[in-house]
């Protein structure tokens, strides 16, 4: 019931924002697990299982999402009782969701230290990594002004400067079209992640990769705030970032689109930066340039390679 709840509020963007999604699967996950008390370990398995896919069915791109699922997944297979089970989801839930809110908290604080005082930024969606270290750059002291796009076609620039002006800091508000206008009054871009790809690539909101291509033609650093979850370890075997597209409804209301019947929205919800935009990404675990998402992937989500080995191991026994 929980997890019909949360994946129905993730698909609808009731509940969005990379990391967000990531924690309330988690805690989805958590309530189920509690909540199954009829049956034995192999149908507590099954029900798990189900409620796994439910939730990474929800949106395609952030990575987030089926990563954090897998952390808390991972053990169920081992287990040898059903309350040893249970116990092994709830805990590692906890344990997920408090490591991603620490990680927020310390991206924050490495994040802050690449702002200087008098800086300008840009921001482009709404990220609470990127916010992060905006705001602890503010409450350290530096004075900063921030200009945030507005995000159509679902308007996340809204909560974004509702968060700046909440904190004090001053804001100028643009259309997603003005940032090239307005590029060279800015010292350094920061954004979020929705996924960070093997070569450094960042998938992260639709108009993302013009801002940090802008960005570039004029020589503003771009920054990039993203916990080490959001790196997609199966980018390694070729798997692509399947970019979401959303219903055209989001951009132009179904009366006015019945009357034009030549015309067909487009509208990918997310696209791709290629590393060369990119100077930094800022994780929990320190800075690093995109080209380094490789370390980030072998060191902090082992698991996508050991089991590549393994589906490996088995495909060259058939070979044989
Ligand atoms: P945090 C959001 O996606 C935006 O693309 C944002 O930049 C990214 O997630 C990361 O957000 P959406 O859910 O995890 O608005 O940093 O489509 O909050």
């Amino acid at each position: 019931m929980f997890v019909t709840e949360t994946a129905e509020k993730i698909k609808s963007m009731e509940i969005r924002g990379a990391g967000r999604i990531a924690r309330e699967a988690a805690e989805a996950l958590r309530r189920h697990a509690e909540e199954i008390l009829q049956g034995d370990l192999v149908s507590f398995r099954r029900e798990m299982e189900g409620a796994a896919h439910t939730l990474i069915a929800t949106r395609p791109t952030a990575v987030s999402l089926p990563n954090a699922v897998h952390m808390v997944m991972s053990g169920l297979e081992q287990a040898v009782t059903l309350e040893d089970a249970r116990k092994g989801v709830i805990k590692r839930a906890e344990q997920f969701i408090q490591s991603s809110l620490h990680a927020v908290e310390n991206i924050a604080q490495f994040g802050a230290r690449h702002i200087r005082d008098g800086d300008t930024l840009l921001t482009h969606c709404n990220s609470e990594a990127a916010l992060g270290c905006i705001i602890a750059a503010h409450r350290s002291g530096k004075e900063i002004e921030v200009f945030a796009t507005e995000v159509r076609p679902r308007n996340q620039g809204h909560i974004t400067i509702r968060t700046l002006n909440d904190a004090g800091i001053k804001t100028h508000f643009i259309v997603d079209s003005a940032v090239r206008t307005f590029i060279n009054e800015v010292d350094l871009v920061i954004v979020g992640a929705d996924a960070v790809t093997v070569n450094g690539a960042v998938v992260n909101k639709i108009g993302t990769s013009q801002v940090a291509h802008t960005a570039h033609e004029a020589r503003v650093n771009v920054l990039v705030a993203a916990e080490t979850y959001k790196f997609a370890p199966r980018t390694i075997f070729g798997e692509l970032i399947q970019i979401e597209e959303r219903g055209g409804n989001e951009v132009l209301a179904d009366e006015i689109a019945r009357t034009l019947p030549y015309v067909t929205v487009r509208n990918p919800a997310f696209d791709v930066t290629p590393a060369e935009y990119i100077d930094l990404i800022v994780t929990e675990a320190g800075a690093l340039p995109p080209q380094m998402a490789y370390i980030i992937i072998r060191d902090y989500l082992g698991w996508g390679i050991e089991e590549f080995h393994k589906t490996f191991e088995i495909n060259t026994r058939h070979e044989e």
